[in-house]
């Protein structure tokens, strides 16, 4: 369930750095070089040249990211990574002497620096192009490695980074070219044109270039980004039903565990979306149809208008190992979804609430389930204080407690047939994985790391323990294949999240596996039978391999 989880390994592309030897014995040069010395580009036209032919990469990479994916851009991307590791008094520094501007602040900052850098570029390359190549191939490979490490990377992102990486060289050399002065031929190019009129030409087409296509970039990507604020704003100024606070008492992070909810950038994400497609609120609209007594189509603003609730809810991936990651909480907000059903009124005999989303994935969700009381599954709209990521379902998405996210969790949902299991099947059930797919009980041990050496005395292991809706009673750990013994646990937030916990072991030097196994609210015990994700979640007991001093 996750093919596109995998970060893809990435290869530079080194086609850049050739550097060729021109032919330039048919124009003549801007200025006369000196009998007998190299032909050289005069310094203002060498800085312009490196100058040109970076903004022509970013705003290609502008252009395309903004055409394909808006968080792809090489430029906000490598913006992103320096906010990421500036260090907190830097940023702290600009929050306080800048505020709000300190984002665009930034980005005047950066595109100093790049000018400076480009502008040497150029003027390294005053003979041969190869310095200046290499340079703008440098600048174009980090706006490259940004968006590839960026938090949010789907496939299709590659493609605005290699954009700029190729119109950056490409651009550079042909400027360059038509920069370098020729030691001799005549002084006018073909077409009738001087040298250095041919220059001035294909140097205003560049930047004019440019700057349609940054800005065609710039306004193609901001849709969304302008929707999402905007909910937001709104979703802050409307009343809701809020969940309760988190105690603090209910994580662990000084011991190793997760935060309790997770933020928005490191919450988990899992589809088969190649682009992140990019709705906007205004333009949302969601049928709910196929068996029900009346049709239902809704748009954003009636989500709005319909009361609206705050849930704290652990989402799972089928496809989470034991031990894995793939497990993360948010408060969601949005409206009931069974509230919607009862209002659609499904009739008799639908089984299946069958939900597509705007990219064309699919899945089905049992009625039964959705129609329980206590369930509270969610037509979800915001998420952890904000509109939902794009990446997670911008606009609209479908949370439910207590099933794996493949059977429930669609987003960026349209549409909602009510069928039956025999009509219609889901796009991961036609790929081997079960219809039918509960949350396993599961338990994960964060601390010690696989493999620790620590020091001799008493060993602190902690983890969390999970089962949706019904909740954790009881966790365990055992070493070595000892005695299970209890863990404490942390103070509870409700049945449909995660429960970390902690057990403080006195363990001789040596190597150690330690184990552990979660007990439900209703004193079912977490399987020891080992299986793998497919069909319906993996199953068995963690262990983690370390050493005592
Ligand atoms: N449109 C769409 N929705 C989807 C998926 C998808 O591939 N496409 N994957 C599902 C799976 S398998 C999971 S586990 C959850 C993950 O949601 P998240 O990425 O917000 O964590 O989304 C579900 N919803
Ligand atoms: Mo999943």
């Amino acid at each position: 369930m996750a093919p596109f989880a995998d970060r893809h390994t990435f290869r530079a592309n080194r086609s850049g750095f050739r550097s060729e030897t021109r032919c330039v014995s048919t124009t003549e040069a801007p200025q006369r070089p000196e009998p007998g010395a190299a032909p050289r580009i005069p310094r203002g036209w060498a800085a312009l040249v490196g100058v040109l032919s970076v903004a022509a990469a970013l705003a290609a990479g502008q252009l395309v990211a903004g055409l394909l994916s808006p968080a792809s851009s090489p430029y906000l991307a490598v913006g992103d990574t320096v906010i990421r590791f500036s260090p907190q008094w830097l940023t702290e520094f600009a929050k306080a002497a800048f505020g709000t501007a300190d984002k665009p602040v930034l980005l005047a900052g950066m595109a100093v620096v790049i000018a400076v850098v480009a502008a040497l570029a150029g003027l390294a390359s005053r003979r041969r192009p190869g310095p200046g190549v290499v340079v703008v191939a440098v600048l174009g490979v980090l706006g490259f490695v940004a968006v590839l490490f960026a938090p949010v990377f789907a496939p299709v992102d590659v493609l605005a980074p290699t954009a700029a990486l190729v119109v950056g060289v490409g651009v550079f050399r042909w400027l360059h070219a038509r920069a370098l002065p020729s030691t001799a031929g005549p002084a006018e190019a073909s077409g009738g044109l001087t040298r250095r009129a041919l220059l001035v030409r294909s140097s205003l087409a560049v930047a004019l270039g440019s700057a349609a296509a940054g800005v065609g970039g710039v306004l193609l990507g901001r849709g969304v980004g302008d929707s999402r604020q905007a909910v937001t704003a709104r979703l802050a100024a409307l009343p809701v039903d809020r969940a309760p606070a988190i105690p603090p008492t209910a994580a662990l992070p000084e011991l190793g565990t997760p935060t309790f909810l997770t933020p928005n950038a490191d919450f988990y994400r899992i589809d088969v979306a190649l682009r992140i497609p990019d709705e906007t609120a205004d333009a949302w609209s969601m049928r709910i149809h196929g068996m029900v007594e009346n049709e239902l189509e809704l748009t954003f603003d009636d989500l709005l208008r319909r009361p609206l609730v705050e849930r704290t809810i652990t989402m799972t991936c089928v496809s989470n190992p034991v031990g894995g990651d793939l497990i993360s909480t948010a408060n969601f907000v949005g409206v009931d979804l069974r509230e919607l059903l009862l209002e659609a009124g499904v009739r008799p005999g639908a089984d299946q609430a069958f939900s597509t989303s705007v990219d064309g994935w699919y899945t089905g969700t049992p009625v039964d389930v959705l129609m329980e009381p206590d369930r509270g599954a969610l037509l979800a709209i915001g998420m952890n204080g904000e509109a939902l990521p794009p990446e997670h379902g911008f606009p609209v998405r479908m949370v439910v407690p207590g099933l794996y996210g493949f059977v429930s969790a669609t987003k960026w949902i349209v549409d909602m047939e009510l069928t039956t299991f025999a009509a219609k099947a889901g796009y991961w059930l036609e790929r081997g994985w079960a219809e039918k797919a509960p949350i396993k009980t599961q338990s994960r041990i964060d601390s010690p790391r696989g493999f620790a050496s620590l020091p001799a005395g008493r060993v602190t292991v902690a983890g969390i323990a999970w089962s949706q809706p019904d909740g954790i009673s009881r966790v365990e750990v055992r070493v070595d294949g000892g005695a299970w013994r209890e863990a404490e646990l942390a103070t509870e937030v409700s049945g449909d999240t995660w429960r970390m916990w902690r057990a403080d072991l006195d363990l001789g030097p040596g190597s150690h596996t330690v184990q552990s196994r979660a007990t439900d609210a209703n004193g079912v015990t977490q399987t020891d039978v080992p299986a793998e994700p497919i069909p319906d979640g993996a199953s068995g007991y963690p262990a983690v391999l370390f050493s005592v001093a």
